[in-house]
């Protein structure tokens, strides 16, 4: 069962500086200690933890020029960037554990270039009950952890967007979102003037997860490397209430379980985020443990043997 899996390498990236709350910099610990390694080992896979990342601390200041903590938010990613590539070169499947979701930003960067120099056409699946497409003149917020998709897409401040270099990183047809259900006013109107791919909750619930999957997969083949954007406020707030921005009315355990297993099943996962878990509003590491449960889904885990 490890054959379809390439070694994985965790990469802890304890930071909030992009959200609104705090306590997703706890994140990776939790992930932790609900046996994320141990789930994975258990797999078949071969697991490397590298440890945390470093950066700068949360400095708890409003937003400026609608970015709250740029300089922040901007350090982190570039160790990550960093750190991803490694292990990307290094043959290995780098798996995030978030942090807020700004660090989609430097872990997707890498990605897409890495993509570019082997040959490889990127698809990113966005989990999520936010579209993440906020620009810092749009923002309700400032905060970068509603903005990576714009800013991967080229819209947003030379230095995420230029992380890599070029820019943009991505074009919105290799994006498709899943689970969205919470769109900003003028978020709604650029997401569709740049044609995201959306599957939000109402088509969800009117076409059903399976059709929804397989849409959201077509076009997957060998040559496909698949990005998996796992924001934890994707699944359902009455089973993972441990995350800063909840909404209600997200995929139930069997819609979400049923995402992971779909995507398990192409073989084409080359790296995974795992953002917004936020220890500190969780209960007892409820959403820790069902984040790590889902993971496993991930890595073809499934209530029966299909193998
Ligand atoms: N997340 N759209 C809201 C904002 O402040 O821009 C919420 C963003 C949430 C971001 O959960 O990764
Ligand atoms: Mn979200
Ligand atoms: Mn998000
Ligand atoms: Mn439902």
């Amino acid at each position: 069962m490890s054959r379809r899996f390439p070694p994985v390498s965790l990469i802890g990236v304890p930071t909030d500086v992009g959200a609104g709350h705090r306590g997703a910099s706890l994140g990776p610990e939790a992930l932790r200690i609900a046996g994320i390694g141990q789930a994975l080992a258990a797999r078949g896979v071969d697991v490397r933890d590298c440890g945390n990342l470093s950066g700068p601390p949360n400095p708890w200041q409003p937003p400026v020029h609608g970015y709250r903590h740029l300089e922040q938010v901007v350090e982190w990613n570039r160790a990550l960037m960093e750190a991803s590539l490694r292990e990307l070169r290094d043959g290995r499947m780098p798996v995030m554990l978030g942090g807020d979701h700004c660090l989609a930003i430097g872990s997707i960067t890498a990605v897409a270039r890495h993509c570019r120099d082997t040959g490889k056409k990127l698809r990113v699946l966005w989990l999520d009950a936010h579209a993440d497409f906020n620009t810092n003149e749009v923002t309700p917020s400032g905060n970068i952890h509603g903005m990576p998709v714009a800013c991967l897409c080229g819209l947003g401040p030379d230095a995420l967007t230029r992380l890599g270099g070029d820019a943009p990183v991505l074009r919105p047809e290799q994006v498709r979102q899943i689970g969205i259900r919470s769109v900003d006013p003028e978020e709604k109107r650029l997401v569709k003037q740049y044609g995201l791919d959306i599957y939000d909750m109402r088509y969800i619930d009117e076409v059903g997860m399976k059709a929804v999957m397989q849409q959201a997969l077509e076009g997957v083949d060998a040559d496909t490397h698949l990005h998996v954007s796992f924001d934890v406020d994707f699944i359902d707030p009455e089973i993972a209430p441990g995350v800063g921005t909840c909404v209600p009315g997200g995929p139930n355990y069997r819609e979400a379980q049923l995402v992971m297993e779909m995507i398990a099943d192409t073989g084409r996962m080359g790296s995974l985020d795992i953002v917004e878990l936020n220890p500190v509003l969780d209960t007892r590491n409820q959403t820790g443990r069902l984040a790590v449960d889902l993971v496993e889904s991930l890595f073809g885990k499934s209530t029966l043997m299909r193998d």
